[in-house]
């Protein structure tokens, strides 16, 4: 069975292999080649071969992974990541220099952005990192497949549709950004509503523009926000105020998580510990180590 007979997500998948430059990219390939190949008899082969390559390859990374080498995209990732992303001049690095409030390269010409441009932004005392990325087809592919959250900035319907061939193996959530807002009438702004509620309901989207409002700007931050699946945590001295930089935890974390993040073994150290806010039933609650924390709680402890 050769390979022109496979599937389209086959054949993408085929090719993304031949190009990727990290093992970590060739796995996620065979992964889907795995699963795009057909059961019946006459691929028995081609099953076989592909299981191999897939074993010797997870072998291989389990080693680099032990040997502390690894693979290295140059950007070290944040708790809490995005990615703008879509077709040439949408207007990504616009939306990026409006978030950071970092200067960036921006023109009417195509692939103005040719390399990975890294920046932050602060919502309610998280810092959120945004990296504005090369536009399809020149993406970073493993930026794209890998971050928290893609922002899929486009300035047409017809680009989604598009754009999943690009997009296909990521993990990420996805928030549509409906730029250059400014160069639509009311009913086109109204067409492209109704499509959006009915044709791309699975899309969580906003419409944004060059010049947008103090509010439209609060609710793209606090969308990008809510896709990360992190809590805040403020943390206090008694008799003094919180920090006023939270901890960043994962969703469903212990007491016990958040004082381990302090310093390693501190949970064992605790002596005396309080909570206030949204996972307590009143302020200064004492809390165990098992007790499961919500964003924005404060907690208090004293360690031996
Ligand atoms: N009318 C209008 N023009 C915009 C808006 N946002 C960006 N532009 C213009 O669109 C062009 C492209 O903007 P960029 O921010 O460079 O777009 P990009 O997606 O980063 O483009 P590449 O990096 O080249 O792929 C520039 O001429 C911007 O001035 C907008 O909201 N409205
Ligand atoms: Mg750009």
């Amino acid at each position: 069975m050769s390979s022109t007979n496979q599937s389209p997500f086959y054949q993408r998948a085929e090719q993304e292999y031949q190009e990727a430059k990290t093992d970590e990219e060739r796995l996620a390939c065979l992964e889907i080649m795995m699963k795009e190949v057909p059961k019946h008899k006459s691929s028995e082969n081609m099953r076989k071969n592909l299981t191999n390559r897939y074993k010797k390859l997870k072998m291989s990374l389990a080693k680099q992974k032990s040997s502390g080498k690894g693979t290295q995209i140059g950007i070290k990732k944040a708790d809490m990541q995005c990615v703008l992303t879509g077709f040439p001049n949408t207007g990504k690095s616009t939306i990026f220099q409006t978030l950071t409030g970092q200067e960036a390269k921006i023109s009417p010409h195509e692939f103005t952005t040719f390399e990975p441009q890294l920046g932050t932004f602060n919502f309610e005392d998280a810092q959120i990192q945004i990296i504005d990325i090369p536009s399809f087809p020149n993406h970073d592919k493993s930026l794209v497949n890998s971050t928290d959250t893609l922002l899929l900035t486009i300035d047409n319907l017809d680009q989604i549709k598009k754009s999943e061939a690009y997009a296909y193996r990521t993990k990420a959530k996805i928030i549509l950004i409906f730029n250059k807002e400014d160069l639509l009438s009311d009913t086109e702004k109204r067409k492209i509503e109704a499509n959006l509620k009915s044709k791309f309901k699975n899309y969580d989207y906003i419409f944004f523009s060059q010049h947008p409002t103090k509010i439209q700007t609060q609710e793209l931050k606090q969308k990008i926000f809510e896709t990360f699946p992190i809590i805040r945590v403020y943390t206090k001295e008694p008799k003094k105020e919180p920090s006023k930089e939270p901890m960043i935890l994962k969703k469903g974390s212990t007491f016990k998580d958040a004082a381990e993040k302090v310093r390693k073994g501190m949970s064992e150290k605790i002596k005396r510990s309080r909570i206030w806010g949204p996972s307590s039933k009143f302020g200064g609650q004492s809390i165990g180590l098992m007790h499961i924390l919500k964003d924005k709680d404060v907690i208090e402890f004293i360690a031996k």
